[in-house]
């Protein structure tokens, strides 16, 4: 029944709302935090919980997979130039989810966490997994039958006094087997300005390049254009698609947080638009509804998931239920744990090697056949909390 209702214009059963709205963080003080801190990488900085939301940078990658539709149209898209400019839009709309987001900042997962998301509605299996600390880095691979995805993400930050910016490093792939394109893309510099004090908000600047590796049809370029609060050009975003000869054939503009289009307006076409937000959104972690799903532990997946899944994360899920105090006690219990676990591995010159994602930190292609077959609940698994 549930499976026949997976049409998307159903919300599969998936809740539609948080247990409970974020927390009242006004009395953190993040000077005393970051002055305290200043030059070092903050990285290695123990944050207090409040900063977080409910949810790890393996669910923000997931989150960047919110409107696969346009893969799905990409896929079935014959105009390679066409495609490109769909595969433009949904680089773009990996942006969206973060215009109301500039309030608080995802855990950072343990080393060893695991995510996976399963979207019948989608059609897709998505799998990530933590597979450095320091630095930290996280991996991930979608599936679905008309694309691939997969990335790992690391970051740099710089603290500026007013604003922080984080340098992402890292290759972002989309596969398209039905053409058999290969495109990657690089990510662009995200700013929150007003870290400590007055309104924060979260801006994206720099270029990507949109390149397919199995053809040299075209190529698209990306302007993420730094704007100022007050000028009109927030959040924009310019672009083309170039073929072989470098003739501009599509022209793109739009915001990331309000569409992409092509063609030159008036006449100009919208290739897509980020969809409604919840309700009450803004009490609760300005989430959208996919991210609201991401984090649910349904029972029915209770002994499917490894016990290593973000959902099982107790500081986590204290948070989430707004258990500010359990939370902050359980960060500090966990990542003790975790010093621990360090400290035994160093002693004993054991390298950590990750569980489901190889060299380059590609798929391993075990999770799926290890959760059909013995199970997550017949294995040894990581003790993370
Ligand atoms: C802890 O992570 P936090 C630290 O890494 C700590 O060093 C470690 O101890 P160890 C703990 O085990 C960790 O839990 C610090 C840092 C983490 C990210 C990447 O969660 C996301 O306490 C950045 O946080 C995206 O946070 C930000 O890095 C998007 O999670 C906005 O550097 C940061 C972010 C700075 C916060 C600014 C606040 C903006 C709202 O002893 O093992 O080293």
């Amino acid at each position: 029944s549930r499976q026949n209702l997976a049409g998307s214009a159903f919300r599969n059963g998936r809740r539609p709302c948080l247990p409970a709205p974020s927390p009242d963080c006004s009395n953190i003080n993040l000077w005393n935090i970051l002055r305290n801190n200043i030059g070092k990488d903050l990285s290695k900085v123990s944050m207090p919980v409040e900063l977080n939301e409910p949810l790890n940078t393996l669910q923000h990658m997931c989150e960047e997979l919110e409107y696969t539709e346009l893969l799905d149209r990409a896929a079935d898209t014959e105009d390679p130039y066409e495609r490109m400019a769909i595969m433009a839009a949904f680089v773009i709309s990996g942006y969206s989810s973060t215009y109301y987001r500039a309030g608080s900042k995802p855990f950072n997962p343990l080393l060893g966490e695991t995510y996976e998301c399963i979207r019948e509605d989608k059609g897709m299996c998505f799998i990530a997994e933590q597979v450095s600390h320091h630095p930290p880095i996280s991996a991930c691979h979608a599936d679905s039958n008309k694309f691939t995805f997969l990335q790992d993400v690391r970051w740099k930050n710089k603290f500026w006094g007013k604003s922080m910016e984080i340098l992402p490093i890292g290759t972002v792939n989309v596969i398209l087997p039905s053409f058999g394109d290969h495109y990657e893309w690089n990510k662009v510099t995200t700013c929150v300005h007003n870290i400590l004090s007055g309104r924060r908000w979260i801006e994206h600047y720099g270029e990507i390049t949109v390149r397919n590796t199995k053809s040299s049809a075209c190529i698209c370029k990306l302007t993420f254009v730094k704007g100022n609060y007050w000028s009109s050009n927030v959040n924009e975003v310019q672009g083309f698609v170039m073929d072989q000869e470098g003739k501009v054939v599509r022209r793109l503009f739009g915001k990331w947080h309000e569409g992409l289009y092509c063609g030159v307006p008036p006449s100009a076409r919208c290739i897509w638009r980020p969809g409604s937000m919840p309700t009450d959104y803004e009490l609760y972690y300005g989430f959208t509804r996919f991210a609201i799903e991401l984090n649910e532990l349904c029972p029915e997946m209770q002994d499917l998931l490894p016990p290593t899944d973000a959902r099982f994360r107790p500081d986590q899920r204290h948070l989430e239920e707004g258990n500010v105090e359990m939370a902050a006690s359980e960060k500090q219990r966990i990542e003790d744990m975790q010093r621990t676990r360090r400290k035994w591995q160093d002693e004993n010159d054991i390298k950590h090697e990750p569980r489901f994602f190889k060299e380059r930190w590609v798929t391993n292609n075990t999770y799926w056949e290890l959760r059909k077959s013995p199970g997550f609940i017949n294995m040894e698994n990581p003790n993370l909390w």
